[in-house]
């Protein structure tokens, strides 16, 4: 039977939306860092009969009949998250991860607390403190910031002085747009000499570290790791909350996330966390973060050579800033659209000490995860950054945007979305 054959009977329209997708997937190029392709077992788990299950509650202590089924696959999905990542405690019920960040901020925190966190322009998360949220209104948050944004040296000093004047209860680590690695045992000393938690948002490397590709927070002390599950980790949108050793801290988190801030988890993409962590527990998920590095640096390589300047001068993880405007005389949003006409998906992004404004920024931000998935290795990501630079230097030449995106679409040919997760 084919894949969407009642949605095609029922709803045509939605059906021609998904169908789009999938063609807008197939023969693009997905360089968004935040994004992936999830096998087709992921996805058939999240679309499967679970959805129609209320589980308020966890496993043995739900509010409803009727969990043999949701307490089986929460509690694989549990023991296989703390496999991964070394965790002592795991709540895998947050919706995404803004909710876990909001959920872990109410368990560790009183109204009125301070958060020590990187200074958004810097490469934190809106959740980390942007005053566009509700947080700001119940929190104080206070930051420190890279000591040089030429190879992204974080202040670790300004970080000690502002937590020794401000007495945060959590210092916060973890970015949406820095592409080096942390020196993890000098947060950890610094939140706990003044008594804070040692938070790490690690959404965007949570796979890197489930590989082993990069270092796990938790080895150097950190006590407790917020993430989402789409990103590296190639799972279904979700997110999740990890706790290294404290019950007590775990015990709050948990009564945080339900009854505190959520209602029901959804249970069909609990279902889909389970086997996106089976797939990360194989041998075969290290290949690929490996990988995911190589082909970062890769494209680094051929962003050096041309010119393009990079934000903390290049990449330790899977993310590439470069400050095209900076180098190449294009804004970020132009060079998103420009981008986006001959094929190539990513985001425009602010770059530390932005001369523009956020909707109009001077950089770009990229990575390769979902390449990577693809099949993508070192050869088809250094292409893939020639064509990049290649587009925006020829901004006005519609022959050569054309003979561009011809040659991205029959790269993607050659490497299809895979279905299965090897
Ligand atoms: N939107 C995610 C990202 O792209 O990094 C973070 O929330």
């Amino acid at each position: 039977m084919e894949q969407y054959d009642y949605i095609k009977k029922q709803d045509k329209d939605v059906y021609d939306a998904i169908l789009g997708e999938e063609e807008r997937e197939a023969e693009g190029i997905e360089l968004i860092p935040s994004e992936n392709y999830v096998s087709r077992a992921v996805r058939e788990a999240n679309s499967s009969i679970f959805t129609n299950k209320y589980s308020e509650g966890y496993a043995g202590k739900r509010y409803y009949g009727g969990q043999t089924y949701t307490d089986i696959v929460e509690t694989i999905a549990i023991g296989r998250a703390k496999q991964l990542f070394g965790a002592g405690f795991v709540n895998v019920q947050p919706h995404a991860g803004a909710p876990a960040n909001v959920a872990m901020y109410f368990a560790l925190l009183e109204p009125g607390d301070t958060i020590l966190g990187m200074d958004l322009s810097h490469g934190g998360h809106l959740t980390h403190g942007h005053p566009v949220t509700y947080l700001t209104k119940i929190f104080k948050f206070v930051s420190y910031k890279m000591k040089d944004v030429e190879t992204g040296e974080i202040d670790y000093d300004e970080m000690r002085a502002v937590a020794l004047a401000e007495k945060p209860k959590i210092i916060l680590a973890g970015y949406s747009a820095y592409p080096r690695e942390l020196d993890y045992a000098k947060f950890v000393e610094i939140a706990h000499e003044v008594g804070a938690v040692a938070v790490m948002d690690v959404a965007h490397i949570a796979g890197l570290i489930a590989g082993k590709s990069v270092k796990n927070p938790f080895d150097y002390g950190f006590d407790v790791m917020t993430t989402t599950t789409h990103k590296t980790l190639r799972g279904p949108r979700g997110g999740m909350i990890l706790t290294r050793e404290n019950a007590d801290i775990a015990k709050k988190i948990d009564k945080s996330v339900f009854p505190g801030f959520q209602g029901g988890p959804m249970m069909n993409t609990i279902a889909a966390k389970a086997v996106c962590f089976g797939e990360a527990l194989q041998p075969s998920f290290h290949t690929y973060t490996d990988q995911i590095l190589k082909n970062a640096k890769a494209m680094e390589t051929v962003f050096k050579a041309k010119n393009v300047r990079m934000l903390t001068g290049g990449t330790s993880n899977h993310l590439i800033l470069a400050d095209v405007f900076g180098s190449l005389a294009i804004t970020g949003k132009e060079a998103e659209a420009l981008l986006d006409r001959v094929g190539i998906t990513l985001n425009k992004n602010a770059i530390a000490d932005d001369v523009r404004g956020p909707m109009d920024p001077s950089g770009i931000r990229f990575g390769t995860p979902a390449i990577t998935t693809r099949g993508f290795k070192e050869t088809e990501s250094a292409r893939v950054a020639e064509l990049m630079i290649d587009t925006m230097k020829n901004k006005a030449d519609e022959k050569k945007l054309d003979d561009i995106h011809e040659e991205i679409r029959t790269m993607c040919k050659k490497f299809p979305i895979p279905e299965s997760f090897t």
